[in-house]
């Protein structure tokens, strides 16, 4: 039976994925409870939250009465309009992707284990910015904790894959499979597996750089051959500023957002800096993403754009495109 979960629901789920503290999540899980439509359909995800709900609180009190030092982490606040892991197997051309797309000043070096610390940077695209992280090698002897969580509540990840390497197929295949072994799934799309609440799935680019060398294809042959994961995939010659341009707009592209721009009644439109929402979403997700009242109180909407014309009014369910003005009424 479907879940048919309502998008107040599911906008929820998602802040659920991204919260940082125990704290925010007890509180989200209750939420999701309350909110969750209650039928046959949803009977399971409803049973699972309630362990959850029950798992966190006992977590939180014992976090209380005893503040665990625990391993090393790291907290990078969002910013732009959505965060995107770059992971990967030493030497695959991570740090390279963050030095080449951002301003940020990584170590790059044709030798393993440069890279000790996640490092952020701001990637622009047109008239919004991507947070790229780039991190430390996965190998089947090395995985850095902290790497699970960043993953898990990002919105995108970026795979590397050395094309020019014999070994990238077997050592990247490595790197899914860390993963999977800890409920993780690097796959093609992002969200909580519909079947099991504990396994989270996030949407990856496989982006194989040194992508000019004539073995590539090959071994990304190879490599789809180990793994069933069906990954998007993109060769880039990390030299060449095309092939960089083409990266960027991809990386936004597996985001899967459109930008809208809005306006007040009798004001010009605000045309300096966009909202974003997720492709599909309605006027009501962004009513959502600019202030949870407005979700309550909006009315209707005029938009000017290519899902409607001229201020045409409509509802709260029309779906909206890229670059359209909104204004909401509430
Ligand atoms: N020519 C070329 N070199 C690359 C490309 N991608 C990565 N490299 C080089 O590969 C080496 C390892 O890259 P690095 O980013 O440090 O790998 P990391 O260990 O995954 O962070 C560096 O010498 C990079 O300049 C590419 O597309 N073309
Ligand atoms: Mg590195």
């Amino acid at each position: 039976m479907p879940a048919n979960l309502t998008p107040q629901y599911q906008r929820l789920e998602e802040q659920y994925r991204k919260a940082q503290t125990l704290q925010e999540r007890a509180g989200l899980l209750d939420e999701m409870l309350a909110t969750i439509p209650k039928h046959k359909g949803t009977e399971k995800l409803q049973a699972e939250l309630k362990t959850k709900v029950k798992e966190t609180k006992a977590e939180l009190q014992a976090e209380a009465a005893a503040p665990k030092k625990g391993p090393k982490t790291y907290r990078f606040p969002r910013q732009g309009c959505g965060q995107v892991l770059i992971v990967g197997a030493p030497n695959s051309g991570k740090s390279r992707v963050l030095k080449e797309l951002t301003k940020a000043e990584p170590e790059v070096a044709p030798y393993p284990f440069t890279t000790r610390e996640p490092l952020p940077g701001m990637m622009p695209w047109e008239d919004i910015n991507v947070q790229l992280i780039d991190t430390p090698p996965i190998t089947d002897a090395h995985f850095e904790p902290y790497l699970l969580n960043l993953v898990r509540a990002a919105d995108a990840v970026v795979l590397t894959f050395d094309g020019s390497s014999d070994d990238a197929p077997e050592q990247t295949a490595e790197v899914l499979s860390q993963f999977a072994s800890r409920k993780t799934k690097l796959a093609d799309v992002t969200g909580f597996d519909d079947d099991d609440f504990s396994i989270i799935q996030i949407k990856t680019l496989l982006v194989a750089t040194r992508g000019n060398d004539p073995g590539c294809d090959d071994r990304l042959a190879f490599f789809r051959e180990m793994t069933d994961a069906n990954l998007t995939t993109l060769k880039v010659d990390l030299d060449e500023s095309a092939s960089r341009e083409q990266l960027r707009e991809t990386i936004y592209g597996s985001l899967g957002l459109i930008r809208l721009y809005t306006k007040k009644p009798g004001k010009p439109a605000d045309m300096s800096s966009p909202f974003v929402i997720k492709t599909g979403g309605t006027v009501e997700d962004l009513a959502a993403v600019i202030h949870k009242d407005l979700v309550e109180t909006l009315k209707f909407a005029k938009v000017w754009g290519s899902s409607a014309h001229d201020g045409q009014s409509v509802g709260r369910d029309h779906v909206l495109h890229d670059k359209d003005l909104v204004e909401l009424h509430a």
